[in-house]
Protein backbone atom coordinates (compact mmCIF):
# COMPACT_ATOMS: atom_id res chain seq x y z
CA UNK A 1 0.00 0.00 0.00
CA UNK A 2 1.59 3.38 -0.88
CA UNK A 3 2.65 5.76 2.14
CA UNK A 4 0.27 8.60 2.87
CA UNK A 5 2.48 11.19 4.53
CA UNK A 6 -0.17 12.50 7.41
CA UNK A 7 0.80 16.30 6.51
CA UNK A 8 0.06 19.19 4.55
CA UNK A 9 2.41 20.68 1.72
CA UNK A 10 2.40 23.70 3.28
CA UNK A 11 4.28 27.41 1.21
CA UNK A 12 5.96 30.27 2.68
CA UNK A 13 2.96 32.48 2.51
CA UNK A 14 1.74 30.48 5.40
CA UNK A 15 4.36 31.73 7.60
CA UNK A 16 5.28 34.81 9.55
CA UNK A 17 8.12 35.51 11.63
CA UNK A 18 7.70 36.38 15.23
CA UNK A 19 9.61 39.45 16.37
CA UNK A 20 12.46 39.21 19.00
CA UNK A 21 14.01 41.47 21.41
CA UNK A 22 15.65 44.08 19.12
CA UNK A 23 18.76 45.64 21.12
CA UNK A 24 20.41 48.71 20.80
CA UNK A 25 23.41 46.88 19.06
CA UNK A 26 21.15 45.29 16.94
CA UNK A 27 21.03 47.46 13.84
CA UNK A 28 21.49 46.96 9.91
CA UNK A 29 24.63 48.01 9.30
CA UNK A 30 26.14 45.23 11.69
CA UNK A 31 24.02 42.53 10.04
CA UNK A 32 26.25 40.26 7.81
CA UNK A 33 24.80 37.98 5.46
CA UNK A 34 27.82 35.68 4.29
CA UNK A 35 26.40 32.37 4.13
CA UNK A 36 28.51 29.09 2.86
CA UNK A 37 28.07 28.19 -0.74
CA UNK A 38 30.13 24.58 -0.19
CA UNK A 39 30.39 22.45 2.18
CA UNK A 40 33.26 22.33 4.69
CA UNK A 41 34.22 20.09 8.10
CA UNK A 42 33.43 21.31 11.91
CA UNK A 43 35.79 24.61 12.68
CA UNK A 44 37.12 25.16 9.08
CA UNK A 45 35.38 27.87 6.60
CA UNK A 46 33.67 27.12 3.66
CA UNK A 47 36.13 27.26 0.22
CA UNK A 48 32.99 29.73 -0.96
CA UNK A 49 31.08 32.20 0.52
CA UNK A 50 28.61 34.35 -0.45
CA UNK A 51 28.69 37.88 0.50
CA UNK A 52 24.64 38.22 -0.13
CA UNK A 53 22.86 34.30 0.42
CA UNK A 54 21.57 34.94 -3.41
CA UNK A 55 22.21 32.85 -6.93
CA UNK A 56 20.33 33.45 -9.89
CA UNK A 57 18.54 30.50 -11.40
CA UNK A 58 20.41 28.00 -14.13
CA UNK A 59 17.92 29.45 -16.72
CA UNK A 60 18.24 31.46 -20.56
CA UNK A 61 16.05 33.94 -19.16
CA UNK A 62 18.15 34.62 -16.40
CA UNK A 63 21.73 33.81 -16.32
CA UNK A 64 23.92 34.75 -19.01
CA UNK A 65 27.66 36.37 -18.55
CA UNK A 66 26.54 40.19 -18.25
CA UNK A 67 23.78 38.80 -15.03
CA UNK A 68 27.12 36.91 -13.68
CA UNK A 69 29.00 39.73 -13.90
CA UNK A 70 26.27 42.08 -12.29
CA UNK A 71 25.37 39.52 -9.41
CA UNK A 72 29.27 38.79 -8.17
CA UNK A 73 30.09 42.57 -8.24
CA UNK A 74 27.25 42.28 -5.97
CA UNK A 75 28.13 39.80 -3.73
CA UNK A 76 25.67 36.50 -5.00
CA UNK A 77 26.72 33.74 -7.86
CA UNK A 78 25.01 33.19 -10.96
CA UNK A 79 24.84 29.73 -12.36
CA UNK A 80 25.32 30.20 -16.40
CA UNK A 81 22.71 27.88 -18.13
CA UNK A 82 23.76 25.06 -19.57
CA UNK A 83 21.09 24.58 -21.88
CA UNK A 84 23.49 25.99 -24.86
CA UNK A 85 26.17 24.24 -26.39
CA UNK A 86 29.67 23.48 -24.16
CA UNK A 87 31.48 26.08 -26.40
CA UNK A 88 29.47 28.75 -26.11
CA UNK A 89 28.66 28.26 -22.14
CA UNK A 90 33.03 27.80 -21.64
CA UNK A 91 32.74 31.50 -23.32
CA UNK A 92 30.33 32.85 -20.97
CA UNK A 93 32.44 31.29 -18.01
CA UNK A 94 35.42 33.30 -19.72
CA UNK A 95 34.51 36.54 -20.23
CA UNK A 96 32.82 36.35 -16.58
CA UNK A 97 36.29 35.79 -15.27
CA UNK A 98 38.21 37.66 -17.70
CA UNK A 99 36.25 40.68 -16.81
CA UNK A 100 38.29 43.22 -14.56
CA UNK A 101 36.63 45.37 -12.83
CA UNK A 102 37.08 48.65 -13.72
CA UNK A 103 38.87 47.89 -17.28
CA UNK A 104 36.31 47.61 -20.27
CA UNK A 105 37.02 45.94 -23.20
CA UNK A 106 35.90 48.49 -25.64
CA UNK A 107 32.82 47.73 -28.22
CA UNK A 108 33.41 51.08 -29.99
CA UNK A 109 36.64 50.98 -32.21
CA UNK A 110 37.35 52.21 -35.88
CA UNK A 111 40.32 53.04 -38.08
CA UNK A 112 41.41 56.26 -38.82
CA UNK A 113 40.21 56.38 -42.69
CA UNK A 114 36.86 56.32 -41.61
CA UNK A 115 34.74 59.40 -41.64
CA UNK A 116 32.53 61.43 -39.33
CA UNK A 117 29.98 60.18 -40.14
CA UNK A 118 31.16 56.27 -39.31
CA UNK A 119 32.00 58.04 -35.89
CA UNK A 120 28.23 59.90 -35.43
CA UNK A 121 27.08 56.43 -36.68
CA UNK A 122 28.76 54.00 -33.93
CA UNK A 123 28.01 56.13 -30.96
CA UNK A 124 24.25 56.04 -32.32
CA UNK A 125 24.51 52.14 -32.81
CA UNK A 126 26.29 51.17 -29.09
CA UNK A 127 25.57 54.70 -27.30
CA UNK A 128 29.77 54.71 -26.51
CA UNK A 129 31.08 58.23 -27.11
CA UNK A 130 34.57 57.01 -26.58
CA UNK A 131 35.96 55.39 -29.49
CA UNK A 132 39.11 53.77 -29.83
CA UNK A 133 41.33 54.12 -33.13
CA UNK A 134 42.95 51.14 -33.67
CA UNK A 135 45.06 50.39 -37.05
CA UNK A 136 43.05 47.40 -38.16
CA UNK A 137 39.66 48.91 -35.84
CA UNK A 138 39.63 45.82 -33.52
CA UNK A 139 39.61 45.93 -29.81
CA UNK A 140 42.85 44.31 -30.16
CA UNK A 141 44.65 46.51 -32.59
CA UNK A 142 47.46 49.27 -32.40
CA UNK A 143 45.62 52.22 -30.53
CA UNK A 144 46.73 55.20 -33.36
CA UNK A 145 44.28 57.51 -31.18
CA UNK A 146 40.93 57.84 -29.70
CA UNK A 147 38.09 60.16 -30.32
CA UNK A 148 35.45 61.65 -27.91
CA UNK A 149 32.42 64.16 -28.46
CA UNK A 150 34.56 66.96 -27.39
CA UNK A 151 36.96 66.05 -30.72
CA UNK A 152 34.06 67.10 -33.49
CA UNK A 153 30.82 69.21 -34.26
CA UNK A 154 28.50 67.71 -35.64
CA UNK A 155 26.95 70.93 -37.08
CA UNK A 156 29.88 72.39 -38.00
CA UNK A 157 32.39 69.87 -39.33
CA UNK A 158 32.34 68.10 -42.32
CA UNK A 159 30.98 64.30 -42.05
CA UNK A 160 33.24 63.08 -44.98
CA UNK A 161 36.09 64.48 -42.59
CA UNK A 162 38.48 61.43 -41.99
CA UNK A 163 38.85 60.50 -38.04
CA UNK A 164 42.75 60.73 -38.79
CA UNK A 165 42.21 64.55 -38.82
CA UNK A 166 40.03 65.15 -35.70
CA UNK A 167 41.21 62.31 -32.99
CA UNK A 168 43.38 62.61 -30.14
CA UNK A 169 46.72 61.16 -31.36
CA UNK A 170 48.75 58.38 -29.71
CA UNK A 171 51.38 60.86 -29.09
CA UNK A 172 49.42 63.32 -27.32
CA UNK A 173 47.41 60.53 -24.91
CA UNK A 174 48.35 59.10 -21.47
CA UNK A 175 48.17 55.70 -21.56
CA UNK A 176 48.63 53.28 -18.89
CA UNK A 177 50.49 49.63 -19.22
CA UNK A 178 48.33 46.40 -19.04
CA UNK A 179 49.06 44.86 -15.74
CA UNK A 180 48.16 48.31 -13.95
CA UNK A 181 46.05 48.07 -11.22
CA UNK A 182 42.52 49.94 -11.09
CA UNK A 183 43.92 51.94 -7.91
CA UNK A 184 46.77 53.25 -10.66
CA UNK A 185 44.70 54.07 -13.51
CA UNK A 186 42.81 55.96 -11.30
CA UNK A 187 45.31 58.11 -10.04
CA UNK A 188 46.63 58.50 -13.62
CA UNK A 189 42.67 59.43 -14.34
CA UNK A 190 42.77 62.09 -11.54
CA UNK A 191 46.09 63.74 -12.29
CA UNK A 192 45.69 64.00 -15.70
CA UNK A 193 41.72 65.14 -15.91
CA UNK A 194 41.11 62.41 -18.14
CA UNK A 195 37.48 60.79 -18.14
CA UNK A 196 38.73 57.89 -19.86
CA UNK A 197 42.56 56.02 -19.89
CA UNK A 198 43.35 53.23 -22.85
CA UNK A 199 45.58 50.44 -21.09
CA UNK A 200 47.75 49.11 -23.53
CA UNK A 201 50.36 46.18 -23.57
CA UNK A 202 53.67 46.14 -24.83
CA UNK A 203 53.44 46.38 -28.15
CA UNK A 204 51.15 49.32 -27.98
CA UNK A 205 48.16 47.17 -28.60
CA UNK A 206 44.83 48.39 -27.15
CA UNK A 207 43.29 46.17 -24.56
CA UNK A 208 41.03 48.13 -22.11
CA UNK A 209 39.78 51.68 -21.31
CA UNK A 210 39.46 52.30 -17.56
CA UNK A 211 36.61 55.17 -17.43
CA UNK A 212 36.53 57.58 -14.40
CA UNK A 213 33.05 56.47 -13.47
CA UNK A 214 33.64 53.33 -13.48
CA UNK A 215 35.82 53.19 -10.59
CA UNK A 216 33.38 55.19 -8.52
CA UNK A 217 31.00 52.55 -9.08
CA UNK A 218 33.57 50.10 -8.22
CA UNK A 219 34.30 51.39 -5.01
CA UNK A 220 29.87 51.35 -4.41
CA UNK A 221 30.28 47.65 -4.44
CA UNK A 222 31.70 46.54 -1.02
CA UNK A 223 30.13 43.01 -1.56
CA UNK A 224 32.13 42.26 -4.51
CA UNK A 225 33.06 38.29 -4.85
CA UNK A 226 36.12 37.52 -5.91
CA UNK A 227 38.23 34.54 -6.29
CA UNK A 228 42.00 34.48 -4.99
CA UNK A 229 43.02 36.03 -8.32
CA UNK A 230 40.41 38.72 -7.93
CA UNK A 231 38.72 37.44 -10.40
CA UNK A 232 34.52 37.47 -10.44
CA UNK A 233 33.12 34.27 -8.99
CA UNK A 234 31.20 32.36 -11.19
CA UNK A 235 28.95 29.07 -11.39
CA UNK A 236 27.68 27.06 -14.00
CA UNK A 237 24.44 24.32 -14.85
CA UNK A 238 25.65 21.31 -15.85
CA UNK A 239 23.50 17.98 -16.95
CA UNK A 240 23.34 14.03 -16.48
CA UNK A 241 24.32 13.45 -19.84
CA UNK A 242 26.89 15.05 -21.16
CA UNK A 243 29.01 15.93 -18.41
CA UNK A 244 31.86 13.93 -19.22
CA UNK A 245 32.90 16.78 -21.98
CA UNK A 246 31.55 19.64 -20.30
CA UNK A 247 32.77 19.57 -17.18
CA UNK A 248 36.38 19.62 -17.87
CA UNK A 249 35.35 22.58 -20.56
CA UNK A 250 33.72 24.61 -18.03
CA UNK A 251 36.86 23.60 -15.48
CA UNK A 252 39.07 24.88 -18.26
CA UNK A 253 37.27 28.06 -18.84
CA UNK A 254 37.04 29.10 -15.11
CA UNK A 255 33.98 27.77 -13.57
CA UNK A 256 34.69 28.25 -9.52
CA UNK A 257 31.35 25.84 -9.11
CA UNK A 258 29.30 23.52 -10.97
CA UNK A 259 25.69 22.42 -10.22
CA UNK A 260 23.61 20.15 -11.39
CA UNK A 261 20.53 21.42 -13.05
CA UNK A 262 16.57 18.79 -12.86
CA UNK A 263 13.37 18.84 -11.79
CA UNK A 264 14.10 15.96 -9.90
CA UNK A 265 17.54 15.41 -8.86
CA UNK A 266 16.83 12.20 -6.52
CA UNK A 267 18.27 9.44 -9.16
CA UNK A 268 21.26 7.36 -10.19
CA UNK A 269 21.65 9.36 -13.15
CA UNK A 270 23.02 12.47 -10.57
CA UNK A 271 25.06 9.91 -8.08
CA UNK A 272 27.17 9.04 -11.73
CA UNK A 273 27.46 12.54 -12.62
CA UNK A 274 28.79 13.78 -8.97
CA UNK A 275 31.48 10.61 -8.46
CA UNK A 276 32.23 11.28 -11.96
CA UNK A 277 33.19 14.67 -10.93
CA UNK A 278 35.18 13.48 -8.03
CA UNK A 279 36.76 10.83 -9.26
CA UNK A 280 38.53 13.08 -11.95
CA UNK A 281 38.88 16.54 -10.31
CA UNK A 282 39.17 15.75 -6.71
CA UNK A 283 37.97 18.34 -4.19
CA UNK A 284 39.12 20.86 -6.71
CA UNK A 285 35.87 21.08 -8.47
CA UNK A 286 33.09 21.94 -6.32
CA UNK A 287 29.75 20.42 -7.51
CA UNK A 288 26.01 21.50 -6.12
CA UNK A 289 23.00 18.64 -7.26
CA UNK A 290 19.75 18.33 -6.80
CA UNK A 291 16.39 19.15 -6.51
CA UNK A 292 15.20 16.87 -4.14
CA UNK A 293 12.37 18.01 -1.31
CA UNK A 294 13.00 15.52 1.50
CA UNK A 295 15.51 13.95 3.64
CA UNK A 296 16.47 10.70 1.45
CA UNK A 297 17.21 12.74 -1.31
CA UNK A 298 19.29 14.83 0.61
CA UNK A 299 21.02 11.69 2.16
CA UNK A 300 21.46 10.37 -1.18
CA UNK A 301 22.67 13.17 -2.97
CA UNK A 302 25.48 14.18 -0.10
CA UNK A 303 26.42 10.43 -0.22
CA UNK A 304 27.15 10.70 -3.66
CA UNK A 305 29.82 13.48 -2.82
CA UNK A 306 27.51 16.78 -3.81
CA UNK A 307 28.88 20.42 -1.96
CA UNK A 308 25.82 21.47 -1.78
CA UNK A 309 22.04 20.58 -2.28
CA UNK A 310 19.02 22.14 -4.35
CA UNK A 311 15.39 21.85 -2.36
CA UNK A 312 12.35 22.41 -4.59
CA UNK A 313 10.30 20.23 -7.03
CA UNK A 314 7.66 22.21 -8.81
CA UNK A 315 7.25 25.65 -6.55
CA UNK A 316 8.90 28.04 -9.65
CA UNK A 317 7.32 30.92 -10.60
CA UNK A 318 7.26 29.89 -14.56
CA UNK A 319 7.40 26.14 -13.33
CA UNK A 320 4.13 23.85 -13.84
CA UNK A 321 6.06 19.96 -12.94
CA UNK A 322 3.41 19.86 -10.53
CA UNK A 323 0.60 19.76 -12.89
CA UNK A 324 2.29 18.03 -15.69
CA UNK A 325 3.60 15.29 -13.60
CA UNK A 326 2.07 15.27 -9.94
CA UNK A 327 5.15 15.52 -7.94
CA UNK A 328 6.83 17.86 -5.98
CA UNK A 329 6.26 19.48 -2.13
CA UNK A 330 5.11 22.43 -0.72
CA UNK A 331 8.53 24.49 -0.55
CA UNK A 332 8.53 25.69 2.99
CA UNK A 333 7.88 21.53 3.96
CA UNK A 334 10.34 20.59 1.64
CA UNK A 335 12.99 23.28 3.23
CA UNK A 336 12.37 22.38 6.78
CA UNK A 337 12.38 18.50 6.57
CA UNK A 338 15.57 19.07 4.70
CA UNK A 339 16.88 21.78 6.84
CA UNK A 340 16.60 19.34 9.88
CA UNK A 341 17.97 16.57 8.34
CA UNK A 342 21.11 18.80 6.55
CA UNK A 343 21.58 19.91 10.79
CA UNK A 344 21.08 16.18 12.04
CA UNK A 345 24.00 14.84 9.45
CA UNK A 346 26.13 18.25 10.73
CA UNK A 347 25.73 16.40 14.28
CA UNK A 348 26.74 13.17 13.38
CA UNK A 349 29.64 13.68 10.92
CA UNK A 350 30.65 17.18 11.46
CA UNK A 351 30.38 17.77 8.00
CA UNK A 352 28.44 20.80 6.66
CA UNK A 353 26.73 20.53 3.68
CA UNK A 354 24.87 23.95 2.85
CA UNK A 355 21.07 23.93 0.98
CA UNK A 356 19.42 26.32 -1.25
CA UNK A 357 16.15 26.82 -1.28
CA UNK A 358 15.23 27.13 -5.31
CA UNK A 359 11.90 28.41 -6.70
CA UNK A 360 8.34 29.87 -5.34
CA UNK A 361 10.18 33.39 -3.99
CA UNK A 362 7.76 35.62 -4.55
CA UNK A 363 7.52 38.53 -1.73
CA UNK A 364 10.78 39.66 -0.37
CA UNK A 365 10.04 38.65 2.79
CA UNK A 366 9.47 35.22 1.48
CA UNK A 367 13.35 35.57 1.14
CA UNK A 368 13.79 36.01 5.13
CA UNK A 369 11.39 33.22 6.14
CA UNK A 370 12.96 30.91 4.31
CA UNK A 371 16.47 31.90 5.23
CA UNK A 372 14.89 31.29 9.08
CA UNK A 373 13.71 28.26 7.68
CA UNK A 374 17.21 26.86 6.99
CA UNK A 375 18.04 27.23 3.80
CA UNK A 376 21.97 29.05 3.73
CA UNK A 377 20.79 30.75 0.45
CA UNK A 378 18.46 31.13 -2.19
CA UNK A 379 18.20 30.47 -6.11
CA UNK A 380 15.58 32.83 -8.00
CA UNK A 381 14.83 33.08 -11.34
CA UNK A 382 11.82 35.71 -11.51
CA UNK A 383 13.43 38.18 -9.18
CA UNK A 384 16.80 38.53 -11.54
CA UNK A 385 14.71 38.63 -14.69
CA UNK A 386 12.87 41.67 -14.06
CA UNK A 387 16.28 42.83 -13.91
CA UNK A 388 18.18 45.53 -16.87
CA UNK A 389 20.66 42.93 -16.34
CA UNK A 390 18.95 39.24 -17.52
CA UNK A 391 19.72 38.11 -21.15
CA UNK A 392 16.12 39.08 -22.16
CA UNK A 393 14.14 41.83 -24.39
CA UNK A 394 12.49 44.47 -22.55
CA UNK A 395 9.06 45.11 -24.33
CA UNK A 396 6.13 47.48 -23.85
CA UNK A 397 3.00 45.31 -22.74
CA UNK A 398 0.00 47.31 -22.33
CA UNK A 399 1.18 50.72 -21.73
CA UNK A 400 3.76 48.36 -19.04
CA UNK A 401 7.59 47.64 -19.73
CA UNK A 402 7.88 43.83 -18.87
CA UNK A 403 11.13 41.37 -19.36
CA UNK A 404 10.19 37.93 -20.77
CA UNK A 405 10.84 35.19 -18.34
CA UNK A 406 10.75 31.32 -19.88
CA UNK A 407 11.09 27.85 -18.10
CA UNK A 408 13.89 25.80 -18.58
CA UNK A 409 11.44 23.22 -19.20
CA UNK A 410 9.24 25.12 -21.49
CA UNK A 411 9.01 24.54 -25.56
CA UNK A 412 10.95 27.99 -25.97
CA UNK A 413 13.86 26.43 -23.54
CA UNK A 414 13.97 23.28 -25.32
CA UNK A 415 16.14 21.72 -22.75
CA UNK A 416 15.17 18.11 -22.45
CA UNK A 417 18.50 17.43 -20.59
CA UNK A 418 17.03 18.09 -17.39
CA UNK A 419 15.19 14.73 -17.06
CA UNK A 420 17.61 13.12 -15.19
CA UNK A 421 16.20 9.62 -17.19
CA UNK A 422 18.95 8.36 -19.41
CA UNK A 423 18.88 8.75 -23.67
CA UNK A 424 15.17 7.46 -23.10
CA UNK A 425 13.21 9.15 -26.23
CA UNK A 426 9.62 10.52 -25.87
CA UNK A 427 10.40 12.76 -22.50
CA UNK A 428 9.75 16.09 -24.85
CA UNK A 429 6.92 17.72 -22.43
CA UNK A 430 6.59 20.81 -21.42
CA UNK A 431 6.80 21.21 -17.59
CA UNK A 432 7.02 25.36 -17.90
CA UNK A 433 5.68 28.11 -19.17
CA UNK A 434 6.82 30.85 -21.31
CA UNK A 435 6.33 34.95 -19.38
CA UNK A 436 6.29 38.62 -19.15
CA UNK A 437 7.48 39.58 -15.33
CA UNK A 438 7.29 43.53 -14.81
CA UNK A 439 10.71 45.21 -15.77
CA UNK A 440 12.08 46.65 -12.48
CA UNK A 441 15.21 48.59 -13.47
CA UNK A 442 19.25 47.77 -12.75
CA UNK A 443 19.83 44.60 -10.40
CA UNK A 444 22.19 47.11 -8.13
CA UNK A 445 18.99 49.00 -7.07
CA UNK A 446 16.39 46.26 -6.60
CA UNK A 447 19.04 44.28 -4.24
CA UNK A 448 19.75 47.09 -2.17
CA UNK A 449 16.36 47.25 -1.65
CA UNK A 450 15.46 43.79 -0.88
CA UNK A 451 18.55 43.33 0.99
CA UNK A 452 17.58 46.56 3.70
CA UNK A 453 14.22 44.29 4.16
CA UNK A 454 15.72 41.20 4.59
CA UNK A 455 18.20 43.08 7.25
CA UNK A 456 15.85 45.20 9.27
CA UNK A 457 13.32 42.05 9.50
CA UNK A 458 16.49 40.34 10.98
CA UNK A 459 17.16 42.88 13.69
CA UNK A 460 13.31 42.73 14.47
CA UNK A 461 14.30 39.21 15.58
CA UNK A 462 16.69 40.44 17.19
CA UNK A 463 19.72 38.66 14.40
CA UNK A 464 22.80 39.84 13.12
CA UNK A 465 23.28 36.81 11.05
CA UNK A 466 21.81 34.07 9.19
CA UNK A 467 23.08 31.85 11.40
CA UNK A 468 21.94 33.65 14.55
CA UNK A 469 18.54 33.98 12.35
CA UNK A 470 18.33 30.10 11.46
CA UNK A 471 19.07 29.23 15.23
CA UNK A 472 16.57 31.72 16.91
CA UNK A 473 13.86 32.50 14.69
CA UNK A 474 10.09 31.94 16.25
CA UNK A 475 7.98 30.84 12.82
CA UNK A 476 4.29 30.98 12.81
CA UNK A 477 1.60 29.45 10.57
CA UNK A 478 -1.06 31.60 9.53
CA UNK A 479 -4.27 31.40 9.17
CA UNK A 480 -6.15 32.71 5.55
CA UNK A 481 -8.06 35.15 8.22
CA UNK A 482 -4.81 36.54 9.47
CA UNK A 483 -3.48 36.64 5.94
CA UNK A 484 -6.27 39.04 5.09
CA UNK A 485 -5.10 41.44 8.48
CA UNK A 486 -2.10 41.44 7.30
CA UNK A 487 -2.99 43.62 4.04
CA UNK A 488 -4.43 46.94 4.28
CA UNK A 489 -7.93 46.48 5.42
CA UNK A 490 -11.52 48.01 6.35
CA UNK A 491 -9.91 51.48 5.14
CA UNK A 492 -10.67 53.00 1.77
CA UNK A 493 -6.97 52.85 0.26
CA UNK A 494 -6.01 56.68 -1.40
CA UNK A 495 -4.60 55.74 -4.99
P1 LIG B 1 11.33 31.30 -9.54
O1 LIG B 1 12.43 32.01 -8.82
O2 LIG B 1 10.11 31.11 -8.70
O3 LIG B 1 11.01 31.95 -10.86
O4 LIG B 1 11.84 29.82 -9.84
C1 LIG B 1 13.03 29.55 -10.53
C2 LIG B 1 13.28 28.07 -10.49
O5 LIG B 1 12.25 27.37 -11.19
C3 LIG B 1 14.55 27.62 -11.16
O6 LIG B 1 15.69 27.82 -10.39
C4 LIG B 1 14.27 26.14 -11.40
O7 LIG B 1 14.48 25.34 -10.27
C5 LIG B 1 12.79 26.13 -11.67
N1 LIG B 1 12.48 26.03 -13.10
C6 LIG B 1 13.17 26.53 -14.15
N2 LIG B 1 12.51 26.18 -15.27
C7 LIG B 1 11.46 25.49 -14.86
C8 LIG B 1 10.45 24.88 -15.70
O8 LIG B 1 10.38 25.14 -16.88
N3 LIG B 1 9.60 24.07 -15.11
N4 LIG B 1 11.44 25.41 -13.52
Amino acid sequence: MAKYLNETSRTFSEFLLIPGLTTKDCVPPKVSLKTPLTKYAKGQTPDIELNVPFVSAIMQSVSNDGMAIALAKNGGVSFVFGSQTIQDQAEMIRKVKNHKSGFVISTANLTQEHTLRDVIALKAKTGHSTIAITDDGTAEGKLLGIVTSRDYRVGTDSHDKKVKEFMTPFSKLVTAQLGCTLKEANDLIWEHKLNSLPVIDEEARFRFFVFRKDYDNHKDNPYELTDKQKKLVVGAGINTRDYKERVPALVEAGADILCIDSSDGFSEWQRDTLQYIKQEFGDKVKVGAGNVVDKEGFLYLVESGADFIKVGVGGGSICITRETKGIGRGQATALIEVAEARDKYFEETGIYVPICSDGGIAQDYHMVLALAMGADFLMMGRYFARFDESPTRKLLVNGNYVKEYWGEGSNRARNWERYDMGDTDGLKFEEGVDSYVPYAGTLKDNLAITLGKIKSTMCSCGTLSIKELKDNARITLVSSVSIVEGGAHDVIVKE
